[in-house]
This record gives C-alpha cells, structure tokens and sequence, in this order.
C-alpha cells in the first residue's frame, strides 16, 4: 500500500509508537520556533527545566507580534528572551526582521523536517514539505529540552488539486474554499495532505498560504510535496543546497479525499466573524469599505505585495480607505524599495508599517465604530481587530488591492484592471536582524528579568475527589482570543498572568473572573471546538490561575486541548452531546475518585445541584493520563 507524504516524514521521525491514526506516538523534532508574545512562556519554561544543552537542529526565537513599544513591557520582554536565546544557543530575530513565519520559510525551512512552533500558524512551513506543526509553549520549550514532541497520529486527507488558477484567483481563494467545505472543525485530528497535477501550477509562497490557513480548518498540520519549485524557491533564498524532493506514492490511500479545481475557483472573501463563513466576492456584492490591511503571516509574500504594487500603480486608494501594507519580512521591503514598488505604493496612498504581526493581532490599525475591514490576514473573529463591532472580512492580496482603488469590495477579474506576472527574484539573506549565539553548553551568561515578567502559575497533583461551580457556559467555537482576548492593551502583559486574569473572556462574561474567584474552584461548560484558534497557553494558564478544575465540552480544537493537559485541568468531553443543555451556571460539580477515573476512558461527573449523573469521556493517552495525575506537564518531569 503506497504512502502519503505525511506518513513518510512522520516515519523518518518516529521515535516510539507505531503510525496508526488514533494511537500516540513520539517524534524527533527538528527544528523549533517561538514568537515574542508565546515566547517568554516558553524561556521561562526553559529555565526552569534547567537544561543542559538544547537538543534540535536550530531553533529561532521571532519577535514579530509585541513591537509596539508602548511602554517598557515589550521591550524588557524582547531583551529577556534574547537573553535566555543566548544562554542556549538559540538564535535570535530581532524586531523589524518580520514576521516569524514567513522568515522561518525564507531562512531555515527544509523539506522533509519537522518544526514545533509556538504559534498555531507553524504549518506555514509544509509549503515547502515540512511536517511542521504548531502548539504550546510548554510543548516547545520541551521539544527544546528534549528534541522530541508526542502527538495522536492523526488520519491524512488528500486534497487533489487539478487545473490552474485564473488571473486575481489565487492561493488564498483555494483555502477559503477549503474552509468553505470544511468548516473551522473540519481538520481536527487530520493532517491536510495536497497532491495533484495543480500542485506544480502553486509557487512555495502560494502553498505556504493554504497550509498556514490549515490552522483554521484545526488540522494538526498541512503538507506539499517538495518538487522543482520548492527547488526554484530555496534557489531564489540561496539555499539550493537544502533542496531534496518528496512526494507521496503514487498510489498513497488517503483517509479521505477532497477535489478542488483550481479553474472553477474565483475570488472569495470570508464573511464576518468566522474563517469558514466563505462565499463569492460577486456573492456578497460591492459593500463599501472603510480599511483595507494588507500583510500577516498568511499573505505578505514578495510576489503578493508585488500584485499589489502593480495594482495600485494603476489608480490610487479611494478616498474614504485607509490602506496600510505590512510587508512579511525585511528581505521583502528592502527588494521592494530597491525595485520601486514601494515607490509605487506610497504614491497611490498606502500607508506602510513595520514588517511585523501588527494589526492582524489588535496591535494597532483598529477600524472605525461599525467599519468594514478587508484583509488579507487568517482570522476574523468578533473583536480581534481591536474594534468590537467592526465587520472584517478575509480576502487575497488581489481582491484587497483592487477594492482599496475602488472602495468597494471588487471582483478583480471584472475590474478592467491589469494584472502582471511577477518576475521570479533572487534574495540575499539579511543578517544584520539576526543574532547567532554560539551553540553547545548553556552558557552562563545572565537572565534580563524585568519587573513585568511574573512566575508563571503551577498546579498541583489531582486531588481524589475534584470539584468546582460552573463558571461560564459558553457556546460553540469558542476562540482563544474569547478566552485570553490580545490586542494592543493585553499583549504587552503576556507575561503576567496575575495581570491577565481581570481580562479572561472580557468580551463574552466581563464578571467572568470575579465569579472565579468567588467560587475559588470552577468549571467550563462549553460547545463544540472549544478553544479553536491560536497556540497560545495563556487561554489554560490564566484559568489555571483562576482556580479551573476542568473543561467540560462537546469537543475541543487541537492545541487548546493540550495546553489544558500540560496545566493539568481535566478536558472532558460529553459522552451524550445533549446533556450540554442540562447545565447552567452555579452548579455544583463533582468527580468523584477522580485519580482512579480519569484512567478510564469514561467517567462520571456529578451535577450535586441537580442530583443527576453525566457519562464524560476523558480521551486521554497515557502520557496525558499521567500529567493530569501530576497536575501538569512540569510537575511529571520534574517528578522524573
Ligand atoms: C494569533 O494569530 O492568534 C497569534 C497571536 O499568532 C497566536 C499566538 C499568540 O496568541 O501569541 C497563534 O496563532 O498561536
Ligand atoms: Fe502574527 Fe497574525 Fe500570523 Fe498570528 S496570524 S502569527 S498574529 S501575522
């Protein structure tokens, strides 16, 4: 039976368990990242495991989301992680080198190795044949520590793309279509595998669009193969050298199978306020818009700004849009200025910002009361862009630029306007953003600790009996950015979580914490996906900190769920979908035995409100069974 790409990689990687869907295996992590508003967890969490020499291939450390600077918080952040990168040899991308995804692409991805990220976007890197996955920063700091992570194998849909996309449909198109089919929950517990003649019509840059998106279908990860263009592409970087080609058998199974057409496609936007709430630009006809962003880790590409540039040379930005350009990386805007197109984008009225996260996280560029916001980035949940009732939408580079000449969303393709082909270009890599430590023994150099950076909070063994009042009973596709809300106010706090906690689901409960607190120990009832959208651990720490015992859902996203593990609250997931109605806030819960419980795959929780019993299944593997037991991953390796 021939074998999927993914399997393949996983194989070459597998350390212990055996490749069958469901089952917990170990791999060999090559390569790591972290980001800035991650990463102090993440270096916290390094020293405290008091690690004698790091274990992967190379590891960067990002600072790309926290650069506003608004006061000292980012800036004693960034200098604290540059401190500890230095102790363990981990490099180092200082701030305005761009965004960390897109540079890991540029600078240090390679086919057929793997990458753990602390940013749910990582898989950007199976754009160029990477298993590359994204998770918590405790699951970093120990793929660190260790060189290893340990995952559920997931199943593999195949995504055959046939045909060639048509001029303003890109790579952006195809994965909204994706979603369109899919939904947010659609890729949970399956890694997103693309074959087909289509494939070698997508550049590298276009595949690391779809697979960075894959984080919003809740796959683990999405892979391409790595063929001529991935060639081309680590040419153009200079790094032709680390070029090897990877394909799927020719008769892989897949689990699954999804066509897409690439000549049936046109131009889509996602609909307020979900990533899968697609439908045709012609479909939703020419609203007027107030903003137009474009850039974030997802479209910031040289060729995608290049569009843009020879777009908007062709009229200028109509006069009720704000546009404001990001561009992904420093490479990116150095060859834009040197080649006019930056030129060319200042002259038609873009306003161009660092080359970071920026306002795709809330850090800046918040639209106006009720205003409409195109943009290029990979999330449009209520209230992310920093604007509560603003309405965004997500669209390619193309349909961006176009409607920010117009004012009004644009199918290009109807426009009248040209679009160019993009001349292939070559880079040189800029290393005066990148500081290199020397690798080997941790070094004794010191830990720059500002005041803002607090400890972060540990939980204790699972007590025999575990209890807690209801909380908050929330709905479906609850996002991290309802847990922990981020934006320009919160972000700078990353690492305080004390400080965080008066802001835990602010916009959906704002008397959420003070009924924590009350209760002194709480549940979560929530819907299904709970917890779908970034990596970051902040969503478990912080109600780790206000005293939640366990998470009881109908199911939960990928990342979210782990993070819960390694703080050592309990997800659990009901076993009869519709008990969910049964709960309302204030109930008393209880699981009873609950050491001797959460080994079995079902358990009961006592409503002691209610008088009635529930049948909740735990799902847990044994090295997850085991943190739980030892109330989180630091305390089971420290118990070792
Ligand atoms: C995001 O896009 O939501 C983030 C900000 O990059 C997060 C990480 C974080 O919350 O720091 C992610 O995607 O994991
Ligand atoms: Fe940064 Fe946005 Fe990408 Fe997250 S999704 S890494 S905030 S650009």
């Amino acid at each position: 039976m021939g074998k999927t790409l993914a399997y393949k990689i996983l194989e070459n990687h597998l350390l212990d368990g055996s490749l069958t869907p469901g089952s917990e295996i170990t791999i060999k992590i090559d390569q790591t990242l972290t980001q800035d508003s991650t990463g102090t967890m993440v270096y916290l969490q390094l020293e405290a495991m008091d690690v004698d020499e790091i274990k992967t291939e190379v590891s960067v450390a990002y600072i790309d989301h926290n650069t506003l600077q608004t006061g000292f918080e980012n800036a004693d952040d960034h200098a604290f992680i540059k401190s500890v990168a230095k102790r363990h040899g981990v490099l180092f991308s200082k701030p305005g080198n761009g965004i960390c995804h897109q540079l890991q692409l540029e600078s240090f991805g390679i086919p057929g190795k793997t990458l753990l990220g602390s940013d749910s976007h990582t898989p950007t890197g199976g754009g160029l044949g990477m298993i590359a996955i994204g998770a918590g920063g405790l699951d970093v700091a120990v793929a660190m520590a260790k060189g290893t992570y340990s995952l559920t194998v997931p199943k593999v849909l195949g995504v055959k793309l046939t045909g060639r996309l048509r001029p303003w449909v890109s790579a952006k198109d195809v994965i909204l279509c994706v979603l369109q089919k899919l939904t947010v929950k659609g890729g949970v517990g399956r890694i997103v595998e693309y074959f087909g003649e289509g494939v070698s019509t997508l550049s590298v840059t276009d595949r690391a669009t779809i697979t960075n998106m894959g984080a919003e279908l809740g796959a683990t990860t999405s892979v391409f193969p790595s063929d001529e263009n991935t060639r081309e592409y680590l040419r153009s970087e200079g790094r032709e050298d680390v070029w090897v080609p990877l394909a799927a058998d020719a008769d892989a199974v897949y689990d699954e199978i999804l066509e897409v057409d690439l000549s049936a496609l046109t131009p889509l936007a996602a609909k307020p306020h979900s990533p899968d709430n697609v439908d045709t630009v012609k479909n939703i006809g020419t609203i007027k818009i107030d903003q137009v962003a474009i850039g974030s880790c997802t479209n910031s590409s040289f060729s995608d700004l290049m569009k843009v540039a020879a777009i908007l040379k062709q009229g200028r930005v109509h006069e009720d849009v704000s546009l404001v350009i990001s561009p992904g990386s420093s490479k990116i805007l150095e060859k834009l200025a040197q080649n006019g197109a930056l030129a060319d984008m200042i002259a038609a009225g873009a306003r161009i910002i660092e080359n970071a996260c920026g306002p795709c996280i809330g850090m800046g560029q918040s639209p106006k009361s009720g205003g409409v916001s195109l943009r290029t980035f990979n999330r449009n949940f209520k209230g992310r862009s920093g604007t509560k009732d603003a309405s965004v939408y997500l669209v390619s580079p193309e349909t961006a630029a176009i409607s920010a000449i117009t004012g009004v969303l644009t199918d290009g393709s109807e426009s009248g306007y040209s679009l160019p082909e993009i001349p292939a270009e070559n880079f040189h890599q800029n290393e005066s953003f990148i500081v290199y430590p020397p690798r080997g023994k941790k070094a004794d150099t010191p830990v720059e600790m500002g005041p803002n950076i607090k400890p972060f909070p540990q939980n204790v063994a699972l007590g025999d009996a575990v209890s807690g009042t209801v909380v908050l009973k929330a709905g479906n596709n609850i996002t991290t950015d309802d847990i922990m809300p981020s934006d320009s106010r919160l972000l700078p706090y990353r690492s305080n979580i004390p400080h965080l906690s008066n802001y835990c689901f602010e916009a959906i409960d704002k008397d959420f914490p003070a009924r924590c607190r009350e209760a002194g120990a709480g549940v979560i009832v929530g819907g299904e996906n709970y917890g779908q959208g970034s990596s970051r651990e902040h969503a478990a720490l912080v109600p780790l900190y206000l005293g939640i015992k366990f998470v009881l859902a109908k199911s939960f996203a990928r990342i979210h769920r782990s993070n819960l593990i390694n703080s050592g609250i309990i997800p659990l997931v009901f076993e009869d979908p519709a008990d969910y109605d049964d709960f309302k806030l204030g109930d008393e819960l209880i699981i009873e035995n609950a050491r001797q419980q959460v080994t079995s795959p079902v358990l009961t929780v006592k409503n002691q409100t209610s008088g009635k019993e529930y049948r909740a299944l735990t799902g847990l593997s044994g090295l997850e069974t085991d943190m739980i037991l030892h109330g989180g991953k630091i305390n089971l390796i420290k118990s070792k």
